[in-house]
């Protein structure tokens, strides 16, 4: 694996603190109404990117997930200003406006949406992976998918063609305790969900996923076994989201001492604490990087505000069109 340095610290440390206040903005200019829709956000699950990033090609591998995906992009290459500037609905957006918060897209920088639909994206990832070894591209697909979506047929559909044709594919479930208000253990009786990889001889395991050094080994492994040719893996990766499921969740079925319990384990403090124990970074330095990191978030709030929003004529290029459908013309 590349190895964990002083640098890649540093490097967590940023990322990481970026995503927390990206979207800590989101949720403000939420409440003020200027992003609509639905919002879910990433906040508590940031050491599963983090470390994703650190053993990913990302010249060529590529990246699906859920509806909890706004950072990814960013951390794939995606330029933050067009993403804040999606979720204001501005043309400016990385799909023009036209996606907002589930639906980030870039297949420019091999990163695949952005679905709403819970398990939508679990067989899209080992189709993404197909494409790839069909075309012998030598690329690798990490397909995550929430604890809720463990349990949907599409994953056992999945699993049983990704396993059978060796598919170069890791697929990660992001297990922060709920899907919506209801927790893992109300849903099923094994609450151990890596160990649905058993029953297709699937490689499969839990990770603790509020450290970042622990998910970049796991999934280092799972990635180095697919480029070899030797098929999917399945890793739980176990983490936590301090926001609710979206900004309308009432949070009733959870206490907040259960919340300040992971927040003692919160990835970035881990890897502050590390910086600042093996000296890595001064006192200084950091409050450098924390400035840093407020005026991009600053920078992405002002692009998104200063955009213009779509004009309406725009509706209609992404609409499918037949020339000589008879019956409801749909001109403005
Ligand atoms: C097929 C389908 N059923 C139900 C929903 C409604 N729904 C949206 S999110 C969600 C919970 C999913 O939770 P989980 O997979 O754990 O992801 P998390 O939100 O925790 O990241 C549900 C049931 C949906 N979007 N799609
Ligand atoms: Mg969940």
């Amino acid at each position: 694996m590349k190895k964990i340095t002083k640098a890649t610290y540093i490097k967590w440390y940023e990322d990481m603190l970026f995503w927390r206040k990206f979207e800590d903005k989101l949720a403000q200019v939420y409440i003020q109404q200027k992003v609509r829709g639905f919002l879910h956000l990433y906040n508590g699950q940031e050491a599963i990117l983090a470390g994703a990033l650190h053993v990913m090609d990302l010249s060529k591998d590529k990246m699906i997930t859920a509806y909890r995906n706004h950072v990814q992009p960013i951390g794939m290459g995606v330029d933050p200003r067009r993403v804040m500037a999606e979720l204001y609905g501005k043309k400016t957006g990385t799909s023009h406006g036209m996606g907002g918060s589930m639906h980030i897209f870039s297949k420019e920088h091999r990163f695949y949406g952005g679905h709403g639909i819970v398990g939508g994206q679990i067989p899209l990832g080992a189709g993404l992976a197909f494409a790839d070894k069909y075309f012998k591209r030598d690329a690798v697909t990490l397909t995550f998918l929430g604890d809720g979506a463990a349990r949907q047929g599409s994953l056992h559909e999945t699993f049983t063609m990704a396993v059978k044709w060796n598919l170069p594919v890791v697929f990660c479930v992001e297990n922060n305790g709920y899907a919506m208000g209801t927790s893992v253990a109300r849903t099923s009786k094994s609450t151990e969900i890596w160990k649905l990889g058993l029953g297709y001889d699937m490689p499969c395991g839990p990770v603790d996923a509020m450290n970042p050094e622990k998910v970049a080994e796991a999934l280092d492994e799972a990635i180095k076994r697919a480029r070899k040719g030797e098929g999917p893996t399945f890793l739980e990766l176990k983490t936590y989201r301090y926001r609710g499921h979206s900004m309308s969740d009432a949070q009733q079925y959870r206490t907040k001492e259960e919340v300040a319990e992971y927040q003692k384990i919160d990835p970035i403090t881990q890897v502050k604490d590390i910086i600042k124990e093996n000296k890595y970074a001064t006192d200084k330095e950091i409050k450098a990087i924390d400035k840093k990191v407020k005026d991009l978030v600053a920078e992405c709030e002002k692009f998104a505000e200063e955009s213009d929003f779509p004009d309406v004529q725009q509706l209609y290029d992404v609409v499918y069109e037949q020339k000589d459908y008879p019956f409801l013309p749909h001109k403005l």
